[in-house]
């Protein structure tokens, strides 16, 4: 377990360096159609989110934690919809791109320039992690 220090320009690097952010976005889609047809469902979705933390990170973590399976069920389809723009009942590669983009740029808005800490495990594969692996690969050694 590592403790990162990340603040808006972090994450607006990341998704701006084009060749990091479509790879990351690439095997982030790849490994979560996990029935390998080229599209999310409604379930490979929220497992997204399960696993890459994101609602945590965008919403607070009190917010997974306090609500019922009922509130979570709403949450989550409220961001498929957002996702599922031409409202076809999947994501594919670009809509989960575009909203991934969209939601990263919103936690580097959220975060300004106060750096906050978070403690992410080595093995984690957030894009939050990953955000903050690039950042440490540009310091001077
Ligand atoms: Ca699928
Ligand atoms: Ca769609």
């Amino acid at each position: 377990m590592g403790v990162v220090i990340i603040d808006g320009s972090t994450i607006r690097d990341f998704v701006n360096d084009e060749a990091a952010f479509t790879k990351a976005i690439d095997k982030g889609f790849a490994d979560l159609d996990i029935d390998n047809d080229g599209v999310l469902s409604r379930s490979e979705l929220r497992k997204s989110f399960e696993s890459l933390r994101l609602i945590e990170s965008h919403f607070g973590a009190d917010i997974v934690a306090t609500a019922t399976p009922d509130e979570l069920t709403k949450l989550y389809d409220s961001i498929f919809v957002k996702f599922d723009r031409d409202r076809n009942g999947t994501v594919d590669r670009e809509e989960f791109g575009n909203e991934m983009r969209k939601i990263m740029l919103a936690i580097a808005d959220g975060l300004g320039s106060s750096p906050i800490q978070m403690a992410l495990d080595d093995s984690d594969q957030s894009l939050i992690k990953q955000a903050a692996d690039l950042e440490a690969s540009k310091l001077p050694a």
